[in-house]
C-alpha cells in the first residue's frame, strides 16, 4: 500500500501508475546512445551494463508520421478517435464491435499496415540488431501494436516467459511514433533489474502458457520495488522515432496515460533474434498465433479504446 501523499490530485506533469503518483526521487533518465557513433562491441557492452540501449530519433521522421496516421486513420474509422484524426485524440467511444465481427482480423489488419510495417520489419532495425548480435537477425512477425488511452499502464514484467520458447537470444525493440511526455505514460526500465539474481532465478524457465500457478507481471506497485533495491524507474519525454531496445531479462512497465489532452500514446514493440537461430512458431509466418495461439485477437490492442486492458 503507498503512502496517501503519492495520490491525485497532480501537480506540473508527473509519473503515475494505478493513480498514484510516483515519488520524482524515484525517476531518472534513461542513458541515450548514437548508433551512428557505436561500434557492435560498444553497442554489446551497453546492454550488458544497462540492460537496454536507448536510441533517441533512430528511425525517419517522417516514415514514422507515415506509420501513426495510417494507424491513426483506422482508429478514426471506427469512431474511437477524434477529428482531425493525425491529432490522435481519444473520443472515448468506439463502433469498432459494431463494424467489425471479429476483433483479431480487424487489429491484425492494422498491424499489417505497410508503413506500420516498414518501421517494424523494415532495414533500420535489422541493422542495429544484427549489429547487437555480431550476425544477421529476423524481426517476429506478429506485433505489439500499442494504441494507449488516458487510464492505461503496463504493470512490471520481463518478457523471457513470453518469446525465449525458440531461443534465449532475443531482443525486444519498442519504438514510439507519438511524442510521449510523463503524463503520456512512457515505458519505464528498473535500473540495473537485468541483473537482479532472484528475479533472474524466479522467472528462468517461465513460460507465461504454460506454467499458469506463476504471473508474468509482479504485483508490487515498481515504484516500492525499484525503492527497496536503490534503484530507479529509468525512463525520458520520448520523442517519434525513438527506439528502446532490451534484453529479455530486463523489468519494464508504462506509466500511466492521464494526459489531460486526451491523446492517445502510440507505439509499437517488435522482438529481434539472429536469423540462424531456432524460431518460435507461435510469432512467424501468416497469421500468427501469438502468445496464447488466439492470434491478434488475445492482445489488449484488439480491444476497443473504451474497454480495459488484461492482465498477465
Ligand atoms: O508499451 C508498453 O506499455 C509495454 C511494452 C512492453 O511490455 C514490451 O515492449 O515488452
Amino acid at each position: 500500500m503507498l503512502p496517501e501523499y503519492w495520490r491525485w490530485p497532480l501537480g506540473k506533469k508527473e509519473a503515475v501508475i494505478d493513480g498514484s503518483v510516483v515519488p520524482e526521487y524515484i525517476l531518472g533518465e534513461l542513458n541515450r546512445t548514437s548508433f551512428q557513433e557505436s561500434s557492435g562491441d560498444a553497442l554489446r557492452l551497453r546492454l550488458e551494463k544497462d540492460g537496454y540501449i536507448f536510441f533517441p530519433e533512430l528511425m525517419d521522421i517522417k516514415e514514422i508520421q507515415e506509420a501513426r496516421n495510417e494507424i491513426f486513420k483506422r482508429l478514426f474509422e471506427v469512431d474511437e478517435l477524434e477529428e482531425p484524426y493525425y491529432e490522435g485524440r481519444f473520443s472515448y467511444r468506439s463502433r469498432r464491435d459494431e463494424l467489425y465481427n471479429d476483433r483479431g482480423a480487424f487489429w491484425e489488419t492494422v498491424s499489417n499496415g505497410k508503413l506500420l510495417r516498414n518501421v517494424s520489419n523494415g532495414p533500420v532495425l535489422k541493422r542495429v540488431t544484427s549489429q547487437i548480435f555480431g550476425t544477421p537477425t529476423v524481426g517476429f512477425d506478429y506485433l505489439f501494436l500499442r494504441a494507449v488511452p488516458q487510464g492505461r499502464f503496463t504493470h512490471l514484467h520481463c518478457d523471457s516467459g513470453f518469446f525465449t520458447r525458440g531461443t534465449n537470444e532475443v531482443l525486444t525493440c519498442w519504438i514510439a511514433f507519438t511524442e510521449i511526455p510523463l503524463d503520456n505514460g512512457p515505458l519505464f526500465i528498473v535500473e540495473g533489474s537485468h541483473k537482479f539474481i532472484d528475479i533472474h532465478k524466479s522467472f528462468k524457465d517461465f513460460d507465461v502458457v504454460l506454467n499458469k500457478e506463476q504471473k508474468a507481471s509482479i504485483d508490487e506497485h515498481p515504484a516500492s520495488f525499484a525503492s527497496k533495491r536503490n534503484a530507479k524507474l529509468l525512463t525520458t519525454t520520448f520523442t517519434p522515432g525513438d527506439v528502446l531496445i532490451f534484453g529479455m531479462d530486463t523489468l519494464h512497465g508504462a506509466f500511466e496515460n492521464y494526459a489531460a489532452d486526451n491523446r492517445i500514446r502510440l507505439t509499437c514493440d517488435i522482438r529481434y533474434q539472429p536469423r540462424n537461430k531456432p524460431k518460435d512458431p507461435r510469432y512467424f509466418g501468416v497469421n500468427p498465433g501469438g502468445t496464447t495461439g488466439a492470434g491478434y485477437g488475445e492482445l489488449n490492442g484488439a480491444r476497443p479504446l473504451i474497454e480495459d486492458w488484461h492482465i498477465r
